[in-house]
C-alpha cells in the first residue's frame, strides 16, 4: 500500500517540509494530504487526525507515525539505499548529531524567523539571540562540508537527511536576509537548486500566504 504523508501548508511548516523532502528522497510513491494554514480550522482538522495533534504524519498501512526524525528513521529502515543517512559510520553519526541538534534547538532562530517562503524581510527578526543561532548553524555547516562534504554540494556531499532538517534554515536564512559566509552562501544556492527542494518552492509560492493562529 501507498503511504499518505500528512503535511501543512508549504509556504509555513518546516517539519512538514523535513519529512517530505526524506520521503520523495527513497522514491516511495505516496499521497500528500496538505492541511492549509488558511483553514481557520486547520489545528482542528491537524488534531482529528494526528495522535500528537502535530504534523507530519506518515501513514503505511495500519501505521501512524508522527515526528518528522521518527519518521526519517522509519523511512531510513524501509529504504536503507535511499542514502538518507551516510554510509560512512562516523559521517552518519555526526549527520545524526545535528538533525538532532536542529531537532531540540536553535528555539530564537525559530520563533523569531518563522519559515514563509514568500516572505522578503531583510532585517526581520535579527534579535542577538537568533543571530547567534545562525552563526551556530554556519559553523555546522562549514564543518560538514569540510569534513563530509567532498562528493557533493550537500553538508555529507550527496544530499542526506542532514540536509532535509536544514533546508527549513535555507528559507529562513534567505527570508530575513541573515548576514552568510561563503560557504554557506554556496550550500543554500545548492539546496534551493535541488530538484525537490525546487518543487516544494514552486508549490509554497503558489499558496495563498495566510496563516491562523
Ligand atoms: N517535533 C515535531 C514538531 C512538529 C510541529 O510542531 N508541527 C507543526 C507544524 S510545522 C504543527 O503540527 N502544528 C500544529 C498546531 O500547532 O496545531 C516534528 O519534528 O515533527
Amino acid at each position: 500500500m501507498a503511504f499518505e504523508l500528512v503535511i501543512a501548508s508549504k509556504n509555513f511548516s518546516s517539519w512538514s517540509l523535513r519529512a517530505w523532502l526524506a520521503l520523495e528522497q527513497t522514491g516511495a510513491s505516496f499521497a500528500e494530504r496538505l492541511i492549509s494554514t488558511a483553514d481557520p480550522d486547520w489545528h482542528g482538522q491537524i488534531r482529528r487526525l494526528s495522535p500528537s495533534g502535530k504534523v507530519p504524519l506518515l501513514i503505511d498501512g495500519g501505521l501512524a507515525i508522527g515526528d518528522s526524525l521518527a519518521i526519517v528513521e522509519y523511512l531510513n529502515e524501509r529504504f536503507p539505499k535511499a542514502g538518507l543517512w551516510p554510509a560512512d559510520a562516523a559521517a552518519r553519526a555526526i549527520a545524526r548529531s545535528v538533525c538532532a541538534e536542529m531537532h531540540s534547538g536553535f528555539m530564537a532562530l525559530r520563533s523569531n524567523m518563522a519559515m514563509d517562503i514568500q516572505a522578503n524581510a531583510p532585517g526581520k527578526g535579527h534579535v542577538p539571540e537568533a543571530l547567534a543561532d545562525a552563526v551556530r548553524i554556519q559553523t555546522i555547516w562549514r564543518d560538514c562540508r569540510e569534513r563530509f562534504g567532498a562528493g557533493g554540494p550537500f553538508l555529507f556531499g550527496a544530499f542526506s537527511a542532514a540536509d532535509c532538517f536544514y533546508a527549513p534554515v535555507v528559507f529562513r536564512f534567505r527570508s530575513y536576509g541573515v548576514p552568510l559566509d561563503e560557504n554557506a552562501k554556496a550550500y543554500c544556492d545548492a539546496v534551493v537548486a535541488e530538484p525537490k527542494v525546487a518543487k516544494w518552492i514552486a508549490a509554497a509560492l503558489r499558496e495563498p500566504r495566510i496563516y491562523h493562529g
